[in-house]
């Protein structure tokens, strides 16, 4: 079985840039620089020959490639239950166009439909008993963050090997986007 999922990449000036807001929440484990994506959709535990479909339907997508501006923070879950911090990105009709293709052609394969809304987001941390005052200030203090425009010009099918110190994303493929010229 490979535990996969289909994210963009980001350039290293951007992953430069995630990485300097790290910091200020005991109880965050950060991401590194090498881990940071933006997840299109995650697939979870496929058996090999599903998985060489799925590499087949995404080859077949035609999308524009396009630029990403990123802005804010946020998080998921509250309270007590604060799971992750993020960056956010800005409202993109191109990013929805190619989510949604990613989606239909994963579908076409047989995987079972998102129901989840898509809220595009890089993990900035992920919150163990992290102390409200501490994530309220980190929210505030970086929520006018601003990074891009980055150009996307390809999606990549990860995978996700998990272990003790966290998941290891190995970049299985590329998948180019079409440029407009
Ligand atoms: O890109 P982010 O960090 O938001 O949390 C996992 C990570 O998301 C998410 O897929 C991305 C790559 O691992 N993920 C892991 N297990 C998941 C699941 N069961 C999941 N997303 C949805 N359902």
């Amino acid at each position: 079985m490979l535990r996969l999922f289909v994210a963009l990449d980001l350039t290293d000036e951007v992953r430069q840039r995630l990485a300097g807001l790290a910091g200020g929440v005991p109880g965050a484990r950060w991401t590194g620089l090498e881990s940071m994506h933006l997840t299109l959709r995650f697939i979870g535990e496929v058996p090999e020959d599903q998985a060489m479909d799925i590499d087949a339907a995404l080859a077949e997508i035609r999308a524009p490639a396009f630029t990403l501006t990123f802005d804010g923070v946020g998080m998921f879950g509250s309270g007590r239950r604060a799971r992750v911090l993020w960056a956010g990105v800005e409202r993109n009709e191109a990013l929805a166009h190619l989510q949604a293709k990613v989606e239909s052609a994963l579908v076409r394969c047989g995987l079972p439909a998102e129901e989840r809304k898509f809220s595009p987001h890089i993990t900035l941390a992920r919150l163990k008993d992290a102390p409200a005052d501490r994530i309220g200030r980190f929210l505030s203090d970086r929520g006018l963050f601003r990074a891009g425009p980055m150009p996307v010009d390809h999606v990549t099918l990860y995978r996700s090997h998990l272990g003790n110190g966290g998941a290891v994303y190995e970049a299985l493929r590329e998948y180019p986007l079409e440029n407009g010229a």
